[in-house]
């Protein structure tokens, strides 16, 4: 009795789709981490307060766990402000030697030009007996070339992160430039002149860490590893020279087809 066939195509014909810039750029990166023999895992988007700070080495008064900064469902769950929490699990749920990746959708009470209240993240981790800083800058050299182009390099600098020890944050050299300047002689506007790009936070697990899921077989005098984690929107901008963050959820065919 139905008049009308769902299943014809529209008049005229659509064109299909395609995926989204976001999801081209996880993919992209997961499968670069793939082929350096990560596995993929995702993991709930709301988590525990434990999962999320605690047994991430976050201290009591760590200003991240602020209502001002960080949306809780209840008293002890929140919307998870990284992936991280996923890679508590991981570890609770399987004995090293451990090499994983998890994308995935993060929250943070953050709205200007340069953040959303909703991003996404990929994070990493390696656990093995014996993973070093230089195994982690190995690794982050060939997705630095993977996503960015085989003639870049990468730049450690140190930082500070609640999880890791020691800590950096990671650049790419630029490519649009080549040392700050533009071959008219301009200052180049992507990298502002500094030759490098900012791309990443990363560090060697700290073994507080590993304390925290030590019956699992991680004895911090037995398991080293490195983590590292970024944010998808900012590799995506970066990559393809994206005017604006908020182009990628406005849903603007004009912005979407560009990247069909
Ligand atoms: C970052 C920077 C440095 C990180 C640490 C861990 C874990 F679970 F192993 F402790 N996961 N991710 C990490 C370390 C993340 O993001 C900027």
């Amino acid at each position: 009795r139905d008049r009308v066939d769902v299943t014809l195509p529209g008049v005229p014909p659509q064109p299909v789709g395609s995926l989204h810039l976001l999801t081209q750029t996880r993919r992209e990166i997961e499968d670069t981490f793939m082929g350096l023999g990560f596995r993929v895992m995702e993991g709930p988007e709301v988590e525990s307060v434990y999962n999320n700070f605690d047994a991430l080495n976050h201290t009591p008064a760590h200003p991240a766990r602020a209502r001002t900064d960080t949306f809780y469902t209840a008293e002890d769950a929140v919307l998870r402000t990284h992936t991280s929490p996923m890679q508590i699990r991981a570890m609770q749920a399987e004995e090293p030697p451990l090499y994983i990746v998890v994308p995935g959708r993060t929250y943070r009470r953050d709205n200007d030009a340069t953040h959303t209240p909703q991003f996404h993240q990929v994070e990493g981790l390696a656990v093995d007996s014996d993973v070093t800083l230089g195994d982690l800058k190995g690794t982050l050299l060939a997705f630095a070339r993977a996503i960015f182009g085989d003639e870049r390099d990468v730049r450690l600098r140190p930082h500070f992160f609640p999880f890791t020890e020691p800590s950096v944050e990671v650049d790419v050299s630029c490519f649009k430039c080549k040392d700050g300047f533009l071959k008219n002689g301009a200052r180049c506007n992507l990298c502002k002149g500094e030759g490098w790009i900012e791309i990443l936070g990363a560090g060697e697990v700290d073994p507080n860490v590993f304390d925290y899921v030590r019956e699992h077989g991680y004895d911090p005098e037995k398991v080293q590893g490195f983590a590292f984690g970024m944010g998808i929107e900012r590799i995506a901008f970066l990559k393809h020279g994206v005017a604006d963050l908020r182009l990628f959820y406005e849903n603007d065919l004009r912005f979407l087809e560009q990247f069909g």
